[in-house]
């Protein structure tokens, strides 16, 4: 089947989609026959980067090594998903670059900072509002929302399955499966 290797990197706020998105298109990707990779925070930040906190140096060092890693991955010929924060302009720019042109595709989780707070699903925000976890993206640790996104989605306002509908469109469009 024919598929070219590229990264799919969603970066957003915590609790706006990015490993359900990510997630569900893995899983549509696999159903049609393509090979897939994902990382997210379940499967590195409990492993290769348990080293690493949340400190703006850390995050900087997480997500180099998760570029890294990606690059690995796709030079074997996978289609690599990537669901992190990635809070910063910088780092992100420094992922794309270890990509040729079209192989890596910025996917911004766009759904407002309200509706990820209404979400909560792990009482995170909670805490961080009272003061019980420092440094928390959105709230007391900067988020620099992507100007050119390749794809922008707004789970607030779109079902998964529209979303991946998006997703696997900007795929084909790109003849990249
Ligand atoms: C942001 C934090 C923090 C702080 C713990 N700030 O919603 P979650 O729980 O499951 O996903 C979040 C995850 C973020 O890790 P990343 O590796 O994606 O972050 S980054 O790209 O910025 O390095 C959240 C949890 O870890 N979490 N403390 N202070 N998110």
């Amino acid at each position: 089947k024919h598929q070219k290797p590229c990264l799919l990197w969603f970066t957003g706020l915590s609790g706006s989609g990015k490993s359900t998105i990510a997630n569900a298109l893995d899983v549509a990707l696999h159903d049609r026959g393509y090979h897939t990779f994902l990382l997210d925070g379940d499967n590195v930040r409990h492993g290769l980067n348990k080293d690493l906190g949340f400190s703006d140096e850390d995050r900087v060092e997480n997500i180099r090594r998760i570029g890294e890693v990606s690059k690995l991955f796709t030079d074997s010929g996978l289609i690599v998903l990537s669901a992190f924060i990635s809070p910063f302009t910088s780092d992100r720019r420094m992922v794309r670059n270890l990509f040729p042109a079209g192989e890596f595709i910025e996917v911004f989780m766009d759904t407002p900072l309200s509706t990820c707070e209404e979400r909560d699903p792990k009482g995170l925000y909670e805490k961080a509002r009272a003061g019980q976890i420092r440094d928390f993206t959105g709230i007391d640790s900067p988020y620099e929302a992507p100007e050119r996104p390749e794809v922008r989605l707004d789970t607030s306002e779109m079902t998964v399955d529209a979303c991946i509908e998006r997703l696997i469109g900007y795929l084909l469009d790109r003849e990249l499966i």
